[in-house]
Parts: structure tokens; sequence; C-alpha cells
């Protein structure tokens, strides 16, 4: 409860016999401020007319109120939810508290800017202060920090996609400085007994699409193997987590190499340069579809 202080002096014009308080202002107030608890207090009055042959007196009076404006904080459950709450925090990008379910509180850097704004973002990378060659435990949970190198969790990726159409947006940049970005008009990925299976179409965008290949496999990570290569383990041989299949056309939580380096380790996003060139930043955010 976010509590203001207020002080209010209302000058009232009232019609009543002698110097006594309104019993109605607490009441306006309180409808007035919508509030719970207000406090009141009634300071002066001053005669302004009489007419003493109607015993009518004409009184100024003033009151001094202080009173907290409660404002019940709403959970919201992604950011397109706070934008829409808020509409202030358009163009306001950075981290907000949100819940992906009632009793679920988290952290998430939403982007109020790109087209609109509203976006949860659920990977960010920038540097390599965060090593992303993490167990199944870890990706289910999330890591990082929002505002730097982070992934959101595999469990809140997967209540947020659940039960709204949610659109996927991909940014990335080269070392070069070169800039890209993929759409995808649905994005889902299903619970933890499904292994975190992917569910990806609809791709418009700058950079070609590397994703649509993975829909519909299973999330892996170091320590589970999930995925079709019979060989041995995509995360291990590609130093990532994703959703690999024969291994990937994508792997953006693979190494984050410093350099635009071109190796299968690397985190990569193959068909914008036909490469496996390590990229710079990679974003991925989500957004529902019908907003
Ligand atoms: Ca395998």
């Amino acid at each position: 409860m976010r509590a203001l202080g207020i002080y209010v002096t209302l000058i009232l014009f009232m019609f009543c016999y002698g110097l006594q308080k309104h019993p109605d202002i607490q009441e306006l107030l309180t409808k007035f401020l919508k509030n719970k608890k207000i406090s009141w207090k009634h300071t002066k009055s001053n005669l302004k007319s009489s007419k003493l042959v109607n015993l009518k007196v004409d009184i100024l009076s003033s009151y001094e109120v202080k009173g907290g404006i409660e404002t019940k904080k709403k959970k919201c459950v992604d950011c397109s939810e706070i934008l829409r709450n808020n509409p202030s925090r358009r163009n306001k990008d950075g981290v907000y508290e949100i819940y992906p379910a009632k009793s679920m509180k988290t952290y998430a850097f939403c982007d109020m800017t790109t087209n609109g704004g509203g976006w949860t973002v659920i990977q960010n990378r920038m540097d390599k202060s965060t090593d992303f060659y993490r167990t199944w435990k870890e990706y289910k949970a999330g890591f990082g920090s929002p505002s730097q190198n982070y992934w959101i969790g595999n469990d809140v990726i997967h209540l947020l996609t659940k039960n709204k159409t949610q659109r996927l947006r991909v940014e990335l940049q080269r070392f070069s400085g070169e800039k890209g970005y993929a759409e995808y008009s649905t994005f889902a990925v299903g619970n933890e007994s499904s292994k975190y299976r992917l569910n990806v179409s609809g791709y418009k965008g700058k950079i070609s699409d590397s994703l649509v290949y993975h829909s519909g496999m299973k999330f892996s990570t170091p320590d589970q193997d999930n995925d079709n290569y019979s060989g041995g383990s995509c995360s291990q041989i590609t130093h990532g987590a994703w959703w690999y299949g024969y291994c990937h056309h994508s792997n953006l939580n693979g190494k984050y190499m410093g350099t635009a380096t071109n190796d299968a380790a690397s985190n990569s996003w193959f068909y914008w340069k036909n490469n496996r060139e390590s990229l710079k930043t990679t974003r991925m955010m989500i957004r529902p579809a019908n907003i």
C-alpha cells in the first residue's frame, strides 16, 4: 500500500445555526478521496453574514483533512497488463514485478517501447558475465538478473503462454553492430511434464526464421537429454539449453564468445547469415497476440 499524506483545506459555505461541524463532511470527503482512513478536524469558522430575523447564519468554515489514499496494488500477470493498467509506463523500460500465477511473484524486464510496448522479456544476453550452461533445475526456476543477462524460467514461460496466445519477438545484434529481429505470431511452452515442449509458428521479420525447426521439440539441458539426436547430447555438444532436435538452427542460450566466432556451440541464429556466428546481444520477449 502506498500511503500518500495529503493536506486539504476545504472552504465550505454552510447554512447552519451557530458554530458547529458539518455532520456530512467526513462522508463527503471519504467519497471524494475514495479513502478508507481519513482524519479531519474543524479548524475555524467565521461569521459571514446573518439574518437575525430569520435566525439564519452563513458561516465560512475551514477543515483540515489528513488522509492516506489507499491504492491497492494490482498484481499484474505480465508487462502488457502493467502497461494496460498504467499507461504512464509507456516508454519506461525497466524491471517490474509480475505475477505469472496468483502466488508466484517474479521480476521481469519490460520493454514498454517497441511497437507500443508491453513486452515481457524472457531471455536477455548482453555480455559474458552470466553463464548460461546450466542445469534443468536452473532453467526451470530461471537465473540471472532481469536488467542484464537472464532467463526468466521455464515454469514462468509456461504460465505466461498457457492461457493466451502469445507473440514472440527475437531481437539480435551482431558484433558488427548490425541489428535484426524476428517475430512469431504464436509462441507457447508446455509444462514440465511435457519437458517444456515448444510450439512456435507464424514467422515474419528481417533475420530469417531459425526457430520453427524447433517447434514440437522438448527442452534439453546438459543434465537432461530430450533431443532427437541419439548419438549424444545436443546440449552438451553445443554448450547450451534449448529445444534441440538434431541439433539446432538457433542456440541463443549457447556460449557467449565475446567475438563473432563461428562455432556450433556459440549463441547463434543460423539463417540470418547462414553461419553459427556468436551474437553480441540477444533478446526474446513475448506479448499477448490480441493487443
Ligand atoms: Ca540425444
